[in-house]
This record gives C-alpha cells, structure tokens and sequence, in this order.
C-alpha cells in the first residue's frame, strides 16, 4: 500500500461512553498523522459533547442497517469485537487487493493478553471466508500493542499551565484547596471517600455521571464540590492534567490518567462473577503500585473498606510520573499497529 490510507473504523455503542471514546480518539489520531477515517457509529450522541468541532479527515458514517455501496478502504478495525456489518464484510472479500481486518480488543495488564496480541484468525466460512481477522491487543508491556498516545502529548502535558485552564473555566482552588476531579461509575464508597477527602481543604469536580448529584449535594466542611458538564473529550484530558488527584473509570478516561501523570484512582468496569477484580489486580501487580496506593483502589472497587485518609495515597502515588516513564518508552500504539501492518499513515 502506498499514499495515504483509508480506514473503516466500526463501533457500537455498548454502554458508557468508552466504546465511542476509544474510537474517537483512534479516529483523530490516524487523521492528524495524514489517513483518512470513515468512523461507523450506531449510535454518535455523545459526539456532540465529546467532539463538538469533530475533526478535519474524520468522516462520521451511521452504522449501516444493510447494504451500503462503498468500497470499503486499505484497513478496517473492529473495536471492541463489535461484529462488522455482513454486507460490509462481503464487500471486503471481494475487494482486490483484500482490506486487512483488524479486531481492536479492551485493554487488559492481564497475562492472557501477551499471548493473544497478534493472533491470526482465517475466516473459513461466511461473508468474509478468504479474509483474515487479526486480534491487536492494547497493553503496558513490549509484548502488547501498548497504548493510544497521539505525536507530542507528553510534551503538551509539560507546557500546560493547570492553574490558568483551571480559572478559564471557573474551576480555580481557593488557596490550600487540592483539586480532585470525579469521574466514576456507582459507588457506594462515596460517603466514605467524601470524608477522606474532607480531612484536607479540597476542590471537588465532580463529571456528569451517577455520582455527581450525591457528591454535589453533600455537605462537609473542608469540601467544596463543583458539577462539572460534559466536556469535550480534548478538555477532558486537560482536565486530568490541571487535577492534583483524578478519579477515572473504564479504558479511555483510565489510560489518560496514567499519561496525565498525576495520582489517580481507578473505578474499573464492573463484570460479571468478579471478573473485574483478577483484572485489577493484574493492573497493579504490573505498574507496581505501593500497598498504600492499592489500599485504596481495593476500597474504591468494592473489594475493602476505603482507607480513612487519603495521606498514603498522596505519597505512594507520587510514583506516578515514574510509571508514566516507563510507559512511554514504548511505541505507542498507532505506530505498532502500522508496523504490525507493515504500512505508513
Ligand atoms: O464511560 P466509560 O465507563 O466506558 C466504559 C469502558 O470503556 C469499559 O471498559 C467498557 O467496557 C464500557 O465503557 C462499555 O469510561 P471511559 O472508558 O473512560 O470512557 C469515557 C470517555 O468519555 C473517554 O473517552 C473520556 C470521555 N469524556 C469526555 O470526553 N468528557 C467528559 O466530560 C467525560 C467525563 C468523559
């Protein structure tokens, strides 16, 4: 393949907003590197929060119910095992030459994932029998796809000017306020991390989200909480970085922390039969996180009561930018999935 690529990138919409996010930011990413981007949506509501300008070489296209008469482009992604169209499937395999076909997985430090990164799977039967699917596999080790991060983030990170976004918005600390930004699924917990949060003078954003009502209407000396709306996904991230401490969920908001570079706790997606928890566990062992760090990502997920304060956390989480280091002496992974192509934006 020569000159710049077309890609088909495919996502549904299972719920939350990290299907649509992940994609999203894929999406931009191949455009702002030279490619040009059909993103197939079944359902792109939360485009207009998260991408109100959208982005030049991004062209937003709605699931299609049937046939659609295109051709389909050099590369086609599935996230998330999304299962592609029948119709689009059968016009890959007639396509010459052939799209190559890549099924973009969740992220996981699990073991499993190592194993599975790169894995062929022929299709021998169906619309799309003659194809090939590979499975890429996100990740925190060499042997994975690694991580989305877009040309020059760290460098953006470094020269951004926190306490001047923050009062832009209106979201600036009164003095000796730490800022903490919210960003979490159903908790329980929360009482008990509003507390531990009162024990020093905090600024509390709290996103849009099932927690941001209790956390607002709580009322605890020490604490001021703030609702936040939804933001676009690019001030999102800003969000992170102005934050001294950041509460994430999920895959997208959780990778985005860890680039942030700053303490963050993560509410990981809850599964069925505690699947969540050996997931969880895998991620700590992995980054290495001090007991007092841990401590509180058990609480946080159900798995132990929070800690009382917050102070180990402060302390064992200033390992953060290490871990950041670390992570970014890797290929990010729009660069490895090119190699694994063997392809140039
Ligand atoms: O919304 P999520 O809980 O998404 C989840 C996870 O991806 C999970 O693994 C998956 O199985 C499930 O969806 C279906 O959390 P996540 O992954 O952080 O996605 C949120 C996205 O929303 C992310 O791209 C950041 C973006 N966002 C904004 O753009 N603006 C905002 O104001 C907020 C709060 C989030």
């Amino acid at each position: 393949m020569s000159g710049p690529l077309l890609w088909d990138v495919f996502c549904r919409v299972i719920d939350n907003h990290g299907d649509l996010g992940v994609c999203w930011r894929l999406a931009r990413d191949l455009a702002a590197r030279g490619s040009a981007v059909r993103l197939w949506v079944d359902d792109a509501a939360a485009l207009a929060w998260m991408a109100p300008e959208r982005a030049a070489g991004v062209e937003l296209r709605a699931w299609p119910d049937g046939d659609v008469a295109v051709r389909p482009g050099d590369i086609v992604i599935e996230a998330f095992g999304c299962e592609l169209p029948p119709a689009f499937v059968a016009r890959m395999a007639a396509r010459q030459p052939a799209p190559r076909w890549i099924n973009l997985e969740y992220l996981s430090a699990e073991d499993y994932v190592e194993r599975s990164h790169g894995l062929a799977s022929p299709q021998f039967h169906g619309p799309g029998a003659g194809l090939t699917k590979h499975f890429f596999y996100p990740g925190f080790t060499p042997r994975t796809g690694g991580l989305l991060r877009e040309p020059g983030l760290l460098d953006a990170i470094a020269g951004f000017d926190g306490p001047a976004w923050l009062a832009r918005h209106g979201w600036a600390p009164q003095p000796g306020e730490r800022v903490v930004s919210l960003f979490a699924y159903a908790n329980p917990a929360l009482p008990a991390l509003l507390d531990a949060l009162a024990d020093s003078p905090t600024l509390l954003l709290a996103c849009p989200g099932p927690l941001q009502a209790p956390a607002v209407a709580a009322d605890r000396p020490g604490l001021r909480s703030v609702a936040l709306p939804y933001l676009p996904q690019h001030d999102y991230d800003r969000l992170l970085w102005a934050c001294d401490l950041n509460f994430v969920r999920g895959e997208d908001s959780f990778v985005r922390a860890q680039w942030a570079g700053k303490p963050w706790v993560w509410h990981i997606y809850p599964q069925q039969d505690d699947a969540h928890r050996a997931k969880l566990e895998a991620f700590m062992a992995r980054a290495g996180l001090p007991e007092d760090w841990r401590a509180v990502w058990r609480g946080w997920n159900g798995f132990s009561p929070l800690p009382a304060t917050l102070a180990g956390l402060t302390d064992a989480a200033a390992g953060a930018p290490a871990w950041r280091e670390k992570l970014a002496t890797q290929p990010d992974l729009l660069t490895q999935l090119l190699s694994f192509l063997g392809v140039s934006s």
